[in-house]
């Protein structure tokens, strides 16, 4: 089944984000590009970590589109979501000259350099998912809304502990823009609704063990905590190992970003009642058109938004199924 754009929905929920995407922010010119045929046109994927389920889906649109358009494009990532193992890859895409790199930067301050430098050696950069400190280099900027991602997060705890009480996020590293946002819209939420107390956030490195022990070790010190919301598949995967781990699944309420085949297990046995999905393939999709468009000097979009979907354990079987992420295309 086809997905629509944008997708906003917490309907199962109760709550309803409201994004008012358009999906067309200011149309620009490329400028400097040329005719070029599109069996000349090479691109490069450079995922943030290889293997994650949300750049596999995002690579299937990648390639799907790309398949269609004619043109070529190689994927690369590196093993860790690091920018000392990313800005190498980078280093040695460009040498090679594409005409254009997509890339989810792994840390918006190092990743700023090596993709300016980028686009000053004459590749396009299409940034997609996280973005850098200064994008103005990018020729487009393709990513869910974060901000309103962990606003809905924060609404789907509240609708599932309507009395309120502690709640806590664990995210990934701080720099990494997406987490960030999330971090920041739940923050906001919470902060305003004074039925919950907010007790701030935990980084765990993108490691699931690492997000484990954190929950272990706050529910040891606040045995009273409602929520948690964890900002990306890695913390997800942690953070409901920690809750079962003190046996807290009745009692803690877990909200995840991200829909790999992991977190699906984790809602279908209850230790997460929430995910909040993104459309990984859409943005890989939109990635190759506006890299292509670029190629070819032809007007680019300079931002668009895509939307996200809870998932719930009551509507896993029905239209969240299509939002599910892919482990091979
Ligand atoms: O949540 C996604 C992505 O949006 C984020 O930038 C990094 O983590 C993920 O890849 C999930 O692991």
């Amino acid at each position: 089944m086809k997905l629509k754009r944008p997708v906003v929905s917490l309907l199962a929920i109760g709550a309803v984000a409201s994004l008012g995407l358009t999906g067309c922010a200011g149309g620009t010119s490329a400028g400097g590009g040329s005719s070029a045929d599109a069996k000349d046109i090479k691109l490069t994927f450079i995922q943030g970590v290889a293997g994650d389920p949300f750049y596999v889906t995002m690579q299937c649109g990648v390639d799907a589109e790309a398949k269609k358009l004619g043109v070529t494009v190689n994927t690369q990532g590196p093993a860790k979501f690091d920018p000392t193992l990313q800005k190498p890859i980078v280093d040695s895409v460009v040498a090679t000259k594409p005409g254009a790199i997509l890339i989810a930067p792994t840390d918006t301050a190092a990743m700023q350099a090596p993709l300016k430098a980028a686009t000053s050696a004459g590749v396009k950069v299409v940034l997609v998912d996280t973005t850098v400190k200064d994008p103005s280099f990018a020729t487009s900027q393709i990513s869910s809304d974060n901000v309103g991602g962990g606003e809905a997060a924060f609404k789907a705890i509240k609708s599932l502990a309507p009395s309120g009480g502690k709640v806590l996020v664990i995210s990934t590293d701080p720099g990494v823009s997406t987490a960030d946002q999330r971090v920041e819209g739940f923050e906001t939420a919470a902060k305003a609704d004074s039925d919950f107390s907010y007790l701030g956030v935990q980084y765990s490195h993108n490691d699931p063990a690492t997000a484990a022990k954190l929950t272990t070790a706050a529910l040891a010190k606040d045995s009273d905590i409602v929520g948690v919301f964890a900002a990306n598949t890695f913390a997800a995967q942690g953070v409901a190992t920690g809750i079962r781990q003190a046996g807290k699944e009745d009692s803690v309420k877990v909200v995840g970003f991200d829909a790999g085949a992991d977190a699906v297990t984790q809602l279908k046995n209850g230790t997460v009642q929430a995910l909040i999905a993104q459309q990984p393939a859409l943005i890989g999709k939109d990635a190759v058109q506006q890299a292509v468009a670029a190629i070819k000097g032809e007007k680019v979009t300079a931002k668009i938004p895509t939307g996200f979907f809870a998932i719930t354990k009551d509507n896993l079987e029905g239209e969240g199924a299509n939002y599910v992420y892919k482990t091979t295309c």
